[in-house]
């Protein structure tokens, strides 16, 4: 109730402002994703230019600190993908194909994020043969990881 009161009193022209805004704001904010990678990281190169070419605005930022941004954001070390991604309030480490990603983003659930786990030949951005199906993980801080999805 609160919000209709507060539309209304920005006149029309102002609520209509507000809610074109409201209308871009929640896919542009699903869509920006900020990787973290080693600074020698070839293959986390190649997965931001996966997410760019599958309609992500990706930044890139190399650091040393890779394990402890991906321990903090509630991923058990066995767990670690090779480079970890923040996607709106989710977390996605590793390779992790696009449609998981996007069934993610379109079913919110209420974990972390996922992870796939090291550097599976044949997914996005490694190149190479898939030996075995790719399993992604559910990452929930304090709680066992979970398969989430087999590709
Ligand atoms: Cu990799």
């Amino acid at each position: 109730m609160k919000k209709l009161i507060g539309l209304a009193s920005l006149g029309t022209a102002g609520a209509a402002a507000v809610l074109a805004m409201s209308l871009n704001a929640a896919p542009a904010a699903a869509q920006e994703a900020t990787l973290y990678k080693n600074p020698q990281c070839g293959c986390c190169e190649s997965y931001a230019d996966y997410l760019r070419e599958n309609g992500f605005t990706v930044e890139v930022k190399p650091t040393h600190d890779l394990a402890q941004i991906s321990r903090d954001a509630g991923i058990p070390d066995d767990f670690h993908g090779c480079h970890t991604t923040f996607l709106g309030d989710y977390v996605v480490s590793g390779h992790v194909p696009i449609d998981v990603v996007n069934k993610l983003l379109d079913e919110r659930p209420d974990i972390a994020g996922l992870t796939l786990p090291g550097m599976p030949l044949g997914s996005p951005g490694m190149g190479g043969a898939k030996q075995e199906p790719f399993k992604i993980y559910t990452v929930e801080k304090g709680v066992n990881t979970t398969v989430y999805a087999v590709e």
